[in-house]
């Protein structure tokens, strides 16, 4: 059966920000790169949960504690199956991408990076890809090597096998910039380092949200994400690892849940995913996180995909047509994020009238000021879109950008 046209009139009643009044006008929302609204059925999920099954998970005997612990499995299945990852030993719930990478470089990287070792990194990480490792780097000695990209904001890979020594002892890159937009070939970048026996890490935070994932097909040795940028709740977020690596990796936070025995002498640990999730964990978010895929997978994550694709390629063809604006990064492959400067104009200032105007857009340097000096400009304005977003949004984008050049002509 032929599924009905994407119609993303019909989606936006799922989210009541969108028919709130914001400074008197209907909001429009181009800022789901920052955080990504919640919709009705997962909002609903979680207060179902909330009100009527929750407790705390893997701790009780009671009918309430397994049912609430199945529900919360039944979400770390659903993580493992959207990102096909092999099992779901390999799901460890985190708060967030931050904590994820944190957790990496704290154990895998503690236990494995030392004085002279080297970490790769690319030129378009946010700060939650590099500042982690450089504490590491700083406390072992280590070094941060970093792979350059282009004015277009495509990565250089050119070099890529000379940046991989003998010393590097993992790679980490990020899957579509939050600056940029750019997609970068971490499949290609994970084989290349693979053959130098380099272990890799993808930042996905970006990515699920907008490419189908399949980590297995990636090869990824870790991948990481945020549910609040998948149209779930925050405080919640995945670090995928593959299992041999995991199970070597030493625990991080110690406490209850995840350990198998303590006595004064000693603790010994569980297995996986348990090793890593110490504390009563985000249920109702985890399970959250659960229902947006479900609700992701409802629409069809490849129609979303292919939306979004023509919804962008129409915004980058209305915004380069404004005189005085240049979009930053200009990538062949890129997803949903369109950043621009305005000849004269400073960013903030831009995105504060936008907000006049109703419309929600992030000003700055979006976390990843190693961007911003590569390309030499203090911040961009950036417009990110979702599938919940139309070219009427993207119109009233323009007509707000020629409106802040009227302003400051
Ligand atoms: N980027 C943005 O406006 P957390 O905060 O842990 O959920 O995600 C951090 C993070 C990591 N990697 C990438 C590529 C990201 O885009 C983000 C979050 C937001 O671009 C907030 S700074």
């Amino acid at each position: 059966m032929t599924p009905p046209p994407f119609d993303p009139t019909t989606i936006r009643r799922d989210f009541p920000l969108l028919t709130t009044p914001f400074h008197g006008k209907p909001m429009i929302y181009l800022d789901s790169a920052v955080s990504g609204l919640v919709p009705l059925p997962v909002l609903g999920r979680m207060d179902h949960y909330q009100r009527l099954e929750h407790t705390n998970v893997h701790r009780g005997v009671s009918t309430l504690s397994q049912e609430a612990t199945d529900r919360f499995e039944e979400a770390r299945e659903k993580v493992r199956s959207f990102l096909n990852a092999a099992s779901t030993k390999e799901i460890i719930w985190t708060r967030g991408t931050t904590e994820a990478i944190n957790l990496v470089a704290q154990t895998f990287g503690r236990a494995n990076i030392h004085a002279g070792d080297e970490i790769l990194l690319s030129a378009m990480e946010h700060h939650a890809n590099i500042v982690p490792w450089q504490m590491l780097a700083e406390e072992r000695g280590a070094k941060l090597r970093v792979i350059p990209m282009s004015d277009a904001g495509e990565l250089i890979l050119d070099d890529l096998e000379a940046l991989l020594t003998p010393h590097t002892k993992l790679l980490g890159v990020v899957q579509v910039s939050n600056v940029l937009g750019t997609i970068n070939p971490v499949k290609e970048i994970i084989a290349r380092a693979h053959a130098k026996g380099v272990p890799v890490l993808v930042d996905g935070a970006q990515a699920v949200p907008h490419l189908t994932v399949d980590v297995q097909d990636l090869d990824a040795d870790f991948y990481v994400f945020s549910g609040h940028k998948l149209s779930g709740p925050t405080g919640i977020g995945v670090l995928y690892g593959k299992k041999a690596l995991l199970e070597k990796m030493p625990p991080w936070h110690g406490g209850g849940s995840m350990i198998l025995s303590v006595s004064w002498e000693k603790t010994t640990y569980i297995g996986l995913p348990g090793k890593f999730e110490a504390g009563t964990p985000a249920i109702t978010q985890a399970i959250g996180l659960g229902a947006a895929l479900d609700y992701l997978q409802g629409l069809g994550l490849d129609r979303i995909a292919a939306y979004e694709h023509e919804l962008l390629h129409y915004a980058t063809e209305k915004l380069s047509a404004i005189e005085g604006l240049c979009i930053v990064g200009n990538a062949k492959a890129k997803a949903s994020v369109l950043s621009f400067v305005l000849e004269g104009i400073h960013p903030h200032d831009v995105g504060s009238i936008l907000d006049h105007d109703g419309i929600v857009v992030r000003a700055g340097h979006h976390c990843a000021q190693p961007v911003m000096q590569r390309l030499g400009i203090p911040a961009t304005t950036r417009a990110s879109f979702a599938y919940f977003n139309t070219r009427e949004d993207v119109n009233a984008l323009v007509a707000g950008i020629l409106k802040v050049q009227e302003i400051f002509k």
